[in-house]
C-alpha cells in the first residue's frame, strides 16, 4: 500500500496529535461550557482548560465530531482507517460510520475502514500505533481490517479515576457508581467492558494500593509483558510510579507515559491514569 493512497483518522480520544509521516489527521471532540468552547485539536492548551474548567461550577459537555468533521479528513484518499472512542459511550463511531457510507457511495473505488475501539486513550494509541505497523509493513487493505479487528481483541484498558463527577453530569455512569469516587481518599478502579463501557473492578486507597490493584487487574486479563501505554491527568508521579512497579515485574518493556489531552483529560479528571495494554 503507497502511502500516498492512505490515510490514517482518529478522533482526538486518542490523545494522538501526528504520527511522523504517515498521513494522519484528528477528528476533534468539544468541550462546551457556558462561556466557551475548547476544540480538542493540536491548538487547545489542556492545562489552561482543566485550571478554566476548575474555577467555575458550569455544566460542561461533550461533543463527538460529526460525519462531516469525519469525511472532510478522509482528503480524497483511497484507503482510510478511522479509529473511534468506544461506541458505548459516544457517537464519533457512529458519525465516522456514517461518513464511510457516504465516502464509498460517492466513490466506489475507495474503502473506509472503521475501528471501533470500545474503549479510549491509550489504547486507541495502541491501536494507532499497530495500524501505522500494518500500513508500513506493505499489507493489503484487506488484511489489515482483519488483522486491526483481531488486535482490538487483544488490548484492554485499565482506568484509576480520583472523581467520577464529569461522567456523572454527562449520563456515562450511574450515580450510584459515581458515588465511590466521591468519598474521600477513595479510588475507582476499572476497566473498559467488552460493550466498551466503564466496568467498576476494585477500590482503592494510597498510591501502593492502586498500583498493585492496577497491575493485578491487567495481569489477570492476560497481560504478559507486552506493549503498554500510560496517559495520566497531571499525574505524572503516579504513571512513572506504575512504569517502576511494572520493570519490576517484566524485562524489555515497551511503555510509555504521557499526558492525556482535552476529552480524556476532561473525564479522567485530576489525577486520573489511563492504561492501555497488549494481553
Ligand atoms: O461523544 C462525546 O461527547 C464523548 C463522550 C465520552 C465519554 C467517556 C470518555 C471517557 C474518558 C475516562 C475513563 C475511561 C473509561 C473508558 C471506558 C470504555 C476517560
Amino acid at each position: 500500500m503507497n502511502l500516498k493512497e492512505v490515510k490514517i483518522v482518529a478522533d482526538s480520544a486518542a490523545d494522538v496529535l501526528s504520527m511522523g509521516d504517515m498521513p494522519f489527521a484528528v477528528a476533534p471532540l468539544k468541550m462546551i461550557s457556558k462561556v466557551g468552547e475548547y476544540v480538542d485539536d493540536c491548538n487547545l492548551d489542556v492545562e489552561k482548560m482543566i485550571d478554566d474548567l476548575d474555577k467555575n461550577d458550569d455544566k460542561v459537555t461533550t461533543s463527538c465530531p460529526s460525519e462531516y468533521d469525519w469525511l472532510e479528513r478522509f482528503d480524497d484518499k483511497k484507503y482510510v482507517f478511522c479509529v473511534t472512542i468506544t461506541s458505548g459511550l459516544s457517537g464519533s463511531c457512529n458519525a465516522a460510520l456514517l461518513a464511510k457510507k457516504e465516502y464509498e457511495e460517492k466513490y466506489p473505488d475507495r474503502k473506509v475502514c472503521v475501528v471501533d475501539s470500545l474503549s479510549t486513550g491509550p489504547e486507541m494509541k495502541l491501536i494507532l500505533e499497530k495500524l501505522q505497523e500494518l500500513i508500513l509493513a506493505g499489507e493489503d487493505y484487506q488484511s489489515i481490517c482483519e488483522k486491526i479487528a483481531e488486535y482490538q481483541k487483544r488490548t484492554g484498558l485499565c482506568f484509576m479515576l480520583q472523581s467520577l463527577k464529569n461522567l456523572k453530569n454527562n449520563g456515562r455512569v450511574s450515580g450510584f457508581m459515581a458515588k465511590i469516587a466521591g468519598i474521600l481518599g477513595l479510588r475507582f478502579i476499572g476497566v473498559a467492558s467488552a460493550q466498551g463501557t466503564l466496568e467498576q473492578v476494585a477500590k482503592s486507597r494510597g498510591d501502593n494500593g492502586t498500583l498493585n490493584k492496577i497491575l493485578e487487574t491487567i495481569k489477570v486479563r492476560g497481560y504478559k509483558g507486552g506493549k503498554i501505554r500510560i496517559g495520566h491527568c497531571r499525574n505524572v508521579s503516579l504513571a512513572q510510579a506504575f512504569k517502576r512497579l511494572l520493570e519490576t515485574e517484566y524485562q524489555n518493556l515497551d511503555v510509555e507515559i504521557y499526558p492525556l489531552r482535552g476529552l480524556c483529560s476532561f473525564y479522567a479528571e485530576n489525577g486520573g491514569l489511563l492504561v492501555g495494554y497488549e494481553s
